[in-house]
Formats: C-alpha cells, structure tokens, sequence
C-alpha cells in the first residue's frame, strides 16, 4: 500500500483529536492539510482557493469548539472542506460533489458538524440569529458562530441580519473572514472600509491594553477608571476607526486577527464565547494561502475543474461554453450600440463579462454578491434611457423575483436577463441548479423568455433582446457548451418557434438544449419508423401557438421536453394551451426534472437519472406511441 503523504493528519478522526496537540503540530497539521486539499481538488474539481484561505481559522475553531453541540454556519459553504477533513469526512474525499458522493456544501444530512445547509450567499447571520434565539428560548447551552466573507457581506441579507442581531441580546459569534476577495476582487464602500481597518490594524491591541490595565487596578478605583477609560474609549473608537461600524451595530468588535495565526485566533474565540451578546471578530486571511498558483490568481481558483498541481494548468480544454459567446458577442453588439450597459452580481469572469468590462469599464457595473439591487439598478438604467443586461446564473436570479416582478415587469421596462446555467449544473448540486427559472419568471406579466437551441441561434436572440425588442425579456443558456449551429439560420422573430423536422406520429415541443437532444432522438425513432415532427419553442413565452396546435391536432401525441422543473416549465405553458384554446383528444406527456431538489453529480448522470437522455427519451417516446420493444435493457445495443 502506498505510503500517506499526511502522517499528522491521518491520525485525525474527528475534532477531538486536536484538543491535545501542541501548536508546532498544529502549525505542521495546517500544512498537511493544504497539501491534502491541493492534492484531492486537483482530481474531483471544486472550490480551492477559499478553502486554502481557511486552514487555520478552521483548525482554530475545532480546537475551542465541540461541532457536535456548538453550531458554526458556514456562509455559501464553498469553504467547508477543512470542516469536512476535521469531521470525520476526509476519507471520502475522492468523491467530493461525484454523484453520491460527499457534497461540495455542507448539509444537515451529511454530517451532526453541518449545523445549516448552505450554498447561496449572505445566509449565515440570520440563521445563526435563529439557532441563538431558538437556542436561548429552550434554555440549552452552545455557542452559535456564522462564518462569512467579505464578498458575502456585501449581499443585502448580511446587512439586515446584523442590523437585527446587533440589538439582539443573545449571545452570537460572527466570524468576518477578510481576504479583500470576492470571486474576482471584492468591491463597494463596505469592502474599501474593510482595507481602511486592514491598514489600521493597532486598535484591537490598545483596546486590549487598556483591558488589562482596568483588570491589574485596585478593585477601589476600578469602577470609576472604567467609567472614565469607557468614555475616552469611546471617542478613541472614532479615532482609530477600526470596526466602529460594527460597534455602532451593537457588536462587540474583536480584531484585525491574522486569520492564519492558530494561537490569536483560538484566543478571539476564546474571549468571544464568553461575552454576553453579539461579538464580531474580524479576521485577515490570504485567499488561496499556500498554493503558489492560486495566491497568484485566487479568483482563477475559486471554483476549478480538475488541474496540474505543478502548473496549476487545468486539464481538460472545456472548449468555447455558452458565457464565452455571450461575453464576446455582447462586446460586439456594445460596439454599436452605445447605450448597452452590462451588470453582474460578483461574477464578472462566471458570467463571460470579463472582457466588456475591460472594454466599455464606464458601462459595467459590478454591484457586489446583489442580485436583488442589481435587477432594480438596472431598472434605474432602463428608465434613464439605457439598455441594461444583467448577466446572472439562474439559481441565484430566483433571489431577485420580486425585484424582476415589482421594479420592471410592473413597468414593463426594457430589461435584458442573461441567465446563465439555466437547466441542470452538475457538481455544485441542489442549491445551484437552474432548474426553477422559467417556472419562477413565466407567469410575470410582460415577461418575454426565449431559449436558443445552438450558438448561432443565441447570436441572434441576444441581437434580437438587445436592439430589436422592448420590454422585460429573459435569454436563458446552459453551463458549459453546446453546438455552433444545429440546422439552418432561420432569423429570430417575436413569438415565433421553429419546425426543425416534419413529421405526422408524434410533435416533440423543446427548448433550449434540449432541442439538440430532441434532433437525436427524431433520428432514433425513425429507425422504429416513428416520425416525429420536432418543434424548437424558441420563445418559452410567449409560445407560438398556432404552430403547437397546428401540429398537434396533426400528430395528436405530444411531447414536451425541457431542462426545467416540469411544474411550471415548458410543458405547463403548453398544456395550458391546450386547455385554453379547448383542444381535446390529445394524449401530452412532459419530460422535465420532477418536483425535486436535484442532487450533485456530473450532468450526464443526472440526466441519466431522471430520464433525459437520446436513449431513455426515445424509449419513452416508442412507448408513448404504442412501440413496445421487446427487452428494454438492452435498447441502446439495439438502436446503435
Ligand atoms: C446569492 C449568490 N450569488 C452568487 C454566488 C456565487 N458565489 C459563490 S462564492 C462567491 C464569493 C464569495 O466571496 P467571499 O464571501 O468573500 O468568500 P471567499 O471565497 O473569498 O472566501 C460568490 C459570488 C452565491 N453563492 N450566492
């Protein structure tokens, strides 16, 4: 048997294990565990840099804290993996975010450490408000901590939970985990007030200073130098700036911690579990701590697919995806078109935009971790005569709803959603999928939502959304990549789909990628001599109605396959249809992803899964048209 790299680390089973070493194998235990996690990602993928950031807070906190009983909320959860190393959960590695596999956020299900299931941002400080005053009311007796970035503390949600729980009574740890990094680098006034305090790091020393002078003083004349030292502390607070926001709030502020020093930090926390109310410890880490490769480019390994650990090289070339020629394209339509303004909520590289934000830096706004205020800003914009495209991944659109719904359908203001990694996302799992968004955006009035089924196809439909059309209108693409053109160009017309293959026993209605899929599955079905008449929705709102009913009154078998949730997707839309224009005898069946929260795993394997692969769909379909074939188990030899 090979011989393990982590001699230190190997013996760590759970927490407990750590109380007993001393700091220098503390220190070495840090080490082993980068390598390990450097080791591990470079082979499954997932988030490398955040966690490397971690290393010591994480070693920190299990040493002074029982995850068993305490709670400790990781905000997005992306950095848990040390969490999951010191729980128990190391040996399961090789399978982190691989279908049944560990998860790559934490959950409830998964272990008694994961206190509170995470994934999008800004969560941690209101549910970590909630197990302290849960907590409190039934008299039990744990620490609550929540754990949070500085680019999740820039989502709206992290400032109404500290504005509540700074007046809160109840004893509750938060945890500001500093390295001046979003995904890309971090921005707005709250992070440059945070640079400010990084600057300025002396206050917490004199603060301390004066803490322990007060404790050496005669009991006699304590009381009245703390009313006097309160009180010129007080204004020194303002002089020295450091986390007088926070105190403002009604916290206790604690730090600027070197967040990779194990003593200071199990000292902070320490001293934050014993004081009564809300304390806020503000710690600086390195994002990416360690790795050569991700300290020089932290946000390059944010989120990695598998990679060289000696150049940091990924391994596969993924080739041109769906944000890739977005991005370009928008940058080419911005040419012309001078009031084009793009958006992002902290994704400016996710999402493709990198490039027109070099390019047109006066039109390119970068709002923070903000969906919300990012969809009413751009209604701002809209209103002032321009023509905004926010560029955001579905499942993180579904925090915006109202705002898409209030501030600019209500208005029926000239809005473009770019919504990237609609349909299913693979590894990052349940809280990612983009599998909700046409059920979520299609029953907003004055909604347009239109899907291109290839590359040349989205060309056209960006022009379309972006020069041609007025009103709220939502472009939803994969992850990852698709075909550069499926048949030919047909131009994009307002409600219009498309009849990609005639046919008379069954109408296939598809959107998106799908479509593709859907063009295999014709071909397959015609070697069981089943035509199927194909039909490229292309706008998912609104339909085009007459040629769905056209074609099903013709077929009388309808099919509708969506990357979507099948409760409200494509299929409702059709079916709704049917039953408002009262056409009956025809048989409908939806294929979508079912009334579930999708689990992680490669999306080839979901689809596998829940039935939309070429093979399980054309199966489905031959049974829907009366084709029974005989041994179904071995249908893909068959059709081969
Ligand atoms: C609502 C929402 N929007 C966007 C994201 C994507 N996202 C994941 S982590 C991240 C950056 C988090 O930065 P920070 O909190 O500072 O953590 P770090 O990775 O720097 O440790 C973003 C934008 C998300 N998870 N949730």
């Amino acid at each position: 048997m090979e011989k393990s790299k982590w001699k230190l680390l190997d013996k760590i089973n759970k927490p407990y294990d750590l109380k007993s070493l001393p700091i220098e194998d503390l220190n070495k235990l840090s080490k082993e565990i980068r390598s390990f996690l450097i080791d591990k990602v470079s082979k499954t993928g997932g988030h490398l840099a955040s966690n490397l950031g971690v290393v010591e807070l994480t070693i920190a906190m299990h040493s002074v804290l029982d995850t068993a009983k305490d709670r400790v909320i990781w905000d997005v959860g992306h950095q848990s993996y040390v969490h999951k190393i010191l729980t128990g959960r190391k040996d399961k590695f090789e399978t982190l975010r691989k279908y049944e596999g560990l998860s790559g956020f934490p959950k409830t299900k998964e272990s008694i450490h994961d206190a509170f299931n995470t994934g999008h941002s800004s969560t941690s400080i209101s549910a970590a408000l909630g197990l302290a005053k849960a907590r409190d009311l039934k008299k039990e007796d744990h620490s609550v901590l929540a754990v949070i970035g500085d680019g999740a503390l820039t989502g709206g949600m992290a400032f109404e939970a500290l504005n509540d729980a700074g007046r809160s009574p109840n004893n509750l740890i938060v945890i500001l985990n500093d390295n001046e990094m979003s995904i890309d680098r971090n921005v707005g006034g709250m992070s440059s007030y945070l640079s400010k305090i990084r600057t300025e790091p002396f206050y917490y020393k004199v603060k301390e200073d004066i803490e322990i002078i007060l404790e050496k003083l005669p009991p006699s004349i304590r009381g009245s130098a703390t009313k006097a030292i309160g009180a010129f502390k007080g204004g020194l607070k303002y002089l020295i700036l450091a986390g007088v926001l926070f105190e403002e709030l009604g916290f206790k502020y604690l730090g600027p911690i070197d967040g990779h020093d194990i003593l200071q930090l199990k000292d902070v926390i320490n001293r934050a579990k014993s004081v009564k109310g809300p304390v806020f410890i503000h710690i600086l880490t390195q994002k990416g701590k360690g790795y050569y490769p991700a300290e020089l480019r932290p946000h390059m390994f944010h989120g990695v697919s598998p990679f060289e650990i000696d150049s940091g090289e990924s391994i596969s070339n993924g080739g041109e995806t769906y944000s890739d020629v977005f991005g370009k394209e928008l940058v080419s339509i911005a040419s012309e078109n001078i009031g084009v303004a793009a958006i992002t909520a902290a994704m400016p590289s996710g999402t493709g935009l990198s490039k027109f934000s070099q390019k047109y830096p006066e039109r390119f706004f970068d709002v923070g971790i903000a969906e919300q205020h990012a969809v009413t800003f751009a209604a701002g914009l809209s209103m002032g005569g321009l023509t905004p495209v926010f560029a955001v991944y579905s499942s993180f659109l579904q925090r915006a709803y109202d705002q898409v719904s209030h501030d600019v359908a209500v208005q029926g203001l000239h809005v473009v959603f770019a919504i990237d990694r609609a349909g299913v996302v693979g590894e990052d799992g349940e809280t990612h999928q983009g599998i909700y968004d046409i059920s979520f955006m299609r029953h907003i009035p004055n909604m347009t939502i239109i899907a291109p089924a290839d590359y040349t196809e989205f060309r056209d439909m960006m022009h379309f959304a972006i020069n041609d059309f007025k009103g709220p209108v939502a472009i939803r693409y994969p992850r990852g990549n698709g075909s550069q053109m499926l048949y030919d160009r047909i131009p994009v017309e307002y409600g219009k789909g498309v009849l990609v293959t005639e046919g008379n026993d069954v109408t296939i209605i598809s959107e998106g990628p799908m479509v593709e899929v859907a063009l295999k599955v014709c071909r397959l079905l015609k070697k069981y001599g089943i035509s199927a008449e194909l039909i490229n929705s292309r706008f998912i709102k609104p339909l085009d109605e007459d040629m769905i009913i056209k074609s099903a009154t013709k077929t009388r078998r309808v099919i509708t396959l969506e990357d979507n949730s099948v409760i409200g997707g494509l299929g409702s839309g059709v079916a709704e249809c049917f039953a408002k224009e009262d056409i009956i005898n025809i048989k409908l069946k939806m294929l979508g992803l079912p009334d579930k929260f999708v689990e992680h795993g490669s999306r080839n394997q979901i689809f596998e899964k829940y039935g939309l692969t070429v093979e399980k769909i054309t199966l489905e379909t031959l049974q829907f048209c009366g084709v029974t074939i005989e041994g179904n188990e071995n249908f893909l030899e068959m059709v081969i």
